[in-house]
């Protein structure tokens, strides 16, 4: 029995960050980091059947051309992504009057699809692009307090990330879900996606205080792994997706990063229609998920 301490409900017995009970997902979930999203994706909803707020945690539940679907907001960052996963797997895998997790054969795997903002690296994949991430390289530390499994080419990708950096730890890298990248991302810039603890001096950026790495973004835009599957290499900057890949392979669920490019870090531009970019992705994802 998981005590009270660990898996905490409210007096209602919703579960305690998200405020949802189990009846109030869907199989198929859409994220997006700014609370304010979330009515951007639901206004296309033939009808919504369930709202709730809590902190920075907004939920519809609703259904677009009759299929339910789920629209939550995490806010920033992989420590917001634990207690996402966390809780979204609780949800569906996790007994709340027994307090058990139920046993594999009743285990449920949610698709779990973010729709996000992202910088791009490279000066080849251009403001308004939507990128679909391949592999999350995580600068974070959530997954160092995991038992995450990577195979060789993450480790190696991981060992030569840090050398190039010359950071004091590896990086986390993991390849998320082929099956909804090529459902979904068809047609989209393929990427690798660097999830960062930080929006400025992580993303490289530099405003009054220096930083401790010389030629960061250089670096970044010239590393290169090459491998039996191709050369690698890091096209955007974001904060959330390495959280989404690491616990979703853990958790066992298909999760799948799609970003709207609003900044090019090597152009130095920002987009005057970030709006319309992510309306763009938003409306293109629903259209494929039915
Ligand atoms: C930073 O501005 C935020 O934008 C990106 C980053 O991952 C970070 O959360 O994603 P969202 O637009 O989904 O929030
Ligand atoms: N989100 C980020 O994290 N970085 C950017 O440059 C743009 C959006």
């Amino acid at each position: 029995m998981i005590p009270s301490s660990e898996l905490i409900l409210n007096p209602d017995g919703s579960i305690y960050h998200l405020n949802l009970l189990p009846d109030h997902i869907s199989d198929t979930i859409l994220t997006v980091g700014d609370p304010g999203r979330v009515a951007q994706v639901s206004r296309h909803f033939d009808s919504v059947e369930f709202e709730t707020t809590h902190r920075e945690f907004v939920t519809h539940v609703g259904y677009y051309r009759g299929k339910r679907i789920t629209v939550l907001s995490t806010g920033m960052g992989t420590d917001n992504i634990d207690i996402v996963m966390n809780e979204l797997d609780a949800l569906v895998n996790i007994d709340f009057v027994s307090r058990t997790v139920r046993p594999q054969e009743e285990r449920m795997s949610l698709r779990i699809i973010r729709l996000g903002t992202s910088g791009s690296l490279q000066a080849d994949v251009p403001l308004g692009s939507m990128l679909a991430t391949e592999h999350a390289v995580g600068l974070d530390s959530l997954a160092q307090f995991y038992p995450l499994m990577e195979t060789g080419l993450e480790t190696e990708v991981a060992t030569e990330l840090q050398k190039s950096l010359g950071l004091p730890y590896a990086p986390y890298v993991v390849r998320g879900s082929d099956l909804l990248r090529e459902q979904l991302g068809a047609g989209m810039v393929m990427g690798n996606t660097l999830t960062c603890p930080g929006f400025y001096g992580p993303q490289g950026r530099s405003l009054r205080l220096e930083l401790r790495i010389p030629n960061y973004i250089e670096r970044l835009q010239n590393f290169r792994h090459q491998s039996a599957e191709g050369e690698f290499r890091l096209t955007n900057f974001e904060m959330e997706t390495a959280g989404y890949y690491s616990l979703g392979r853990m958790l066992g669920h298909e999760v799948l990063s799609l970003n709207a490019i609003v900044a090019n870090r090597a152009t130095g531009e920002f987009a005057d229609n970030a709006g319309a970019v992510v309306d763009a992705m938003i409306e293109q994802t629903l259209q494929r998920l039915v």
